[in-house]
């Protein structure tokens, strides 16, 4: 199997804060799941450089258009490694490979007849890059604002114009046909409703600044940054050339979008290529938002959470962590100190944390740093081993649905299940009584643990890579498929160091 998976690319007008950083975490999670099942995986992400937003903020910083976006660029970039993620390309709109691209696919749409000539009139926001219809604006005191409540300006210009129209029924009919195209379900109704109330033609140029690309034999108009940005996914596959291997191999592709941009791309996005006759994305899953101490995360309210700040704070899989175990993946969800605190102590300090350091050390102490497979299980430990079998099934589900809280909930139920046998077997106890049932129940735990580890290493990739140093493992050797009958004649054991210290509330 094959997969390719995409962030969306970033606006290089500002530097990175936690949503952006966000997104790229979820894209990771399910980038390293997917190769630890052995799946061909191509993880995509970059930034999205034209358009007026861009030229203004460079403007505003005194700079050279071009300098402002390298440099801007570049912040996006150092963030990758920081945050903990492993890109296989990072993708910049203001390459020469993507301005070939987009104007290969201009071309296409108006050779297929899909695009004409004509006037725009309307309503344009430059801080959401979008166009809006009057029915969709809201009256304030400082005049018309756009849902997201980003000011909006009355534009006037020629413009090229994409049919969008034609494409409502075909798109209807390829929802209808694969309604998990789009996910969450609730996502899926709000733009198949918004299809269903009627699709208007797209102005799909600009007149009235310079900061894109250039539309194909024309002198004044430049591409609309967003189908420029859109078709960074297919740039990155080589397209125009569809029949290297890449493009093959990898398209279509999934998307991974926060719930503001999901029109984009799940209607825009799809209509341009089935328009130049290519296969519109195989899943857009649309994320939620993110608050601050329950409020709306913005520079004009001063409270950007900037990622480096808060991950030299807490730790980086300890927000990794937070991010997905706290808030189901769709939803909205506020980011709190507290909330931070409670959630990494009790599940991986005290449930996951404390069960690694507490039986290796005891292993070390009272079995000569190793451990041996018992010759048979009793009843109790056949019950845990299967109830691990259980959870893998549904880890495995919640996984291949996007629903990594739900999956982190099956681990740490889990290793709750696995603290009470530690506990109703008390090895301590065993030591003077019974030291061969000892022996059998250590091995079994660290058995488990391991295999828990495996699990959680999607989403906190670094400290796993410590937790089996314990073991004298690595994650390379172990994979989803061969790890299913993983039970070495013995496992030897490192001192551990403590993974997930207290965090002090
Ligand atoms: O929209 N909570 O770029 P952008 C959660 N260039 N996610 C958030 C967030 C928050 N508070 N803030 C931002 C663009 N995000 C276009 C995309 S794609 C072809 C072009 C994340 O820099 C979320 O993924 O405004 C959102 O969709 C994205 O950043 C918007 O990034």
């Amino acid at each position: 199997m094959s997969y390719f998976i995409t962030t969306p690319i970033y606006y290089v007008n500002d530097v990175p804060h936690i949503g952006h950083a966000y997104t790229t975490i979820a894209c990771d999670i399910l980038s390293r799941f997917s190769k630890l099942k052995g799946d061909e995986t191509f993880f995509l992400t970059g930034t999205d450089e034209h358009g007026q937003k861009v030229e203004k903020a460079a403007l505003s910083n005194k700079k050279v258009t071009q300098d402002f976006v390298d440099e801007m660029s570049q912040n996006f970039r150092d963030l990758i490694p920081y945050l903990g993620c492993e890109i296989d390309d990072f993708i910049r709109t203001t390459e020469e490979r993507h301005k070939i691209s987009a104007q290969f696919l201009w071309n296409k749409l108006k050779n297929n007849d899909e695009i004409y000539l004509s006037n725009y009139e309307g309503w344009y926001s430059i801080r959401d890059e979008a166009f809006y219809l009057e029915s969709e604006l809201t009256e304030t005191d400082k005049g018309f604002v756009a849902p997201s409540g980003a000011p909006v300006d009355w534009v006037k210009e020629e413009s090229y114009f994409f049919k969008l129209s034609k494409w409502e029924d075909k798109l209807i009919e390829f929802y209808e046909k694969n309604p998990e195209t789009i996910l969450p379900r609730s996502r899926y109704n709000e733009v198949l409703s918004f299809i269903k109330g009627g699709l208007k033609d797209l102005s799909i140029s600009r007149t009235t600044f310079k900061w894109g690309v250039k539309v194909p034999n024309s002198k004044h108009h430049v591409m609309y940054v967003w189908i420029d940005a859109l078709c960074n996914y297919i740039t990155a596959l080589n397209y125009p050339n569809t029949s290297n291997e890449t493009f093959k191999k990898f398209w279509p592709g999934i998307h991974v979008v926060g719930k503001d941009i999901l029109r984009f791309h799940a209607v825009y996005w799809p209509a341009f290529l089935m328009a130049a006759g290519l296969e519109p994305p195989k899943q857009i899953f649309a994320h939620g938002w993110w608050t601050n101490e329950g409020q709306k995360i913005s520079k004009s309210l001063g409270n950007i959470i900037n990622p480096y700040d808060i991950i030299e704070t807490y730790g980086l899989d300890q927000i990794r962590f937070f991010l997905f175990r706290e808030v189901p993946f769709g939803n909205d969800g506020d980011f709190s100190k507290d909330a931070i605190a409670l959630r990494v102590n009790a599940d991986l300090s005290n449930n996951y944390g404390n069960l690694i350091q507490r039986i290796s050390s005891f292993i070390i102490k009272n079995s000569d740093s190793k451990v041996s497979k018992p010759s048979n299980y009793k009843e109790i430990d056949t019950k845990l081993l299967e109830s691990f079998d259980e959870t893998l099934v549904h880890y495995l589900k919640n996984m291949n649905s996007f629903q990594i809280d739900k999956a982190l909930k099956n681990i740490f139920d889990y290793l709750s299940e696995v603290n009470v046998y530690v506990d109703s077997q008390a090895p301590w106890s065993l030591k003077n009584t019974d030291n061969q049932r000892m022996k059998d129940v250590l091995y079994l735990v660290t058995l488990l643990t391991i295999k828990i580890s495996i699990l959680l290493y999607p989403v906190i990739p670094s400290s796993i890579d410590k937790a089996l140093s314990i073991y004298n493992l690595s994650i390379d050797n172990l994979t989803l498929t061969n790890f299913v009958n993983f039970s070495p004649d013995s496992i030897n054991l490192n001192i551990p160091k403590p993974l997930f210290p207290r965090i002090d509330l």
